[in-house]
């Protein structure tokens, strides 16, 4: 018996990657539409994702809702729809998030390679409609290492929202805000 955490299932990674893209991206290449707060029928999402060649059942999609790490998407009480949390880039979703207080700082991680554009343009969001933030930096170390050695930057967010900038935290933890801009960054020290 261990304590320690499961690794995700590689094939459940795939699955996983393909509801991403089609809730947060691309709906039509499953043949779905979106609501505004990025709901689509469950059943929907399992004829499409067979439709696009992907093995895709309620009980998959347990299994997938179930594995340890980031919580991507939920499922309504009833089981009938589900979404992405966060991440979305499609025009078709516009999540009404309320309004929170952030905490002194958060943190972005990103690479080196952009901290020259980011040092002159703060943060954007890039195809996605929100900058994601986050209060630990184990998780902002990991969104970084997706590209490469990763770099955490400090923003300072009350300050921001004091400002008047607006945060937003999605049901996992993740933070969003629109842009930070440079004034608000420090930490560009890679290592
Ligand atoms: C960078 C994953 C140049 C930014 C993660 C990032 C996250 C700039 C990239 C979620 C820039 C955008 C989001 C500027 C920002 N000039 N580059 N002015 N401003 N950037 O993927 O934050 O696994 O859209 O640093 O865990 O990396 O998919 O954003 O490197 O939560 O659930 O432009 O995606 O979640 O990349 O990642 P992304 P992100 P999932």
């Amino acid at each position: 018996m261990t304590t320690e955490a499961p690794a995700p299932d590689p094939d459940l990674v795939k699955v996983s990657t393909f509801i991403s893209l089609v809730l947060r991206h691309r709906p039509e290449a499953a043949g779905l539409t979106l609501d505004r707060e990025g709901w689509t029928a469950t059943d929907a999402l399992v004829e499409g994702a067979r439709r696009a060649g992907v093995a895709l059942d309620r009980a998959v999609i347990d299994r997938i809702l179930a594995q340890p790490g980031k919580r991507r998407f939920a499922l309504s009480p009833d089981g009938s729809r589900i979404r992405a949390l966060q991440g979305h880039s499609t025009d078709a979703v516009a999540r009404d998030l309320p309004a929170v207080a952030p905490p002194e700082f958060l943190l972005h991680g990103t690479v080196a390679r952009f901290l020259d554009a980011i040092r002159v343009e703060g943060l954007k969001p890039g195809q996605r409609q929100h900058v994601h933030l986050s209060s630990d930096e184990e998780t902002a170390r990991a969104v970084g290492a997706r590209r490469g050695r990763p770099v955490v930057l400090r923003v300072a967010a009350a300050r921001m929202a004091r400002d008047g900038y607006v945060f937003h935290r999605a049901e996992n933890g993740v933070w969003l805000t629109l842009a930070v801009p440079p004034a608000y960054l420090d930490g560009f020290d890679p290592g």
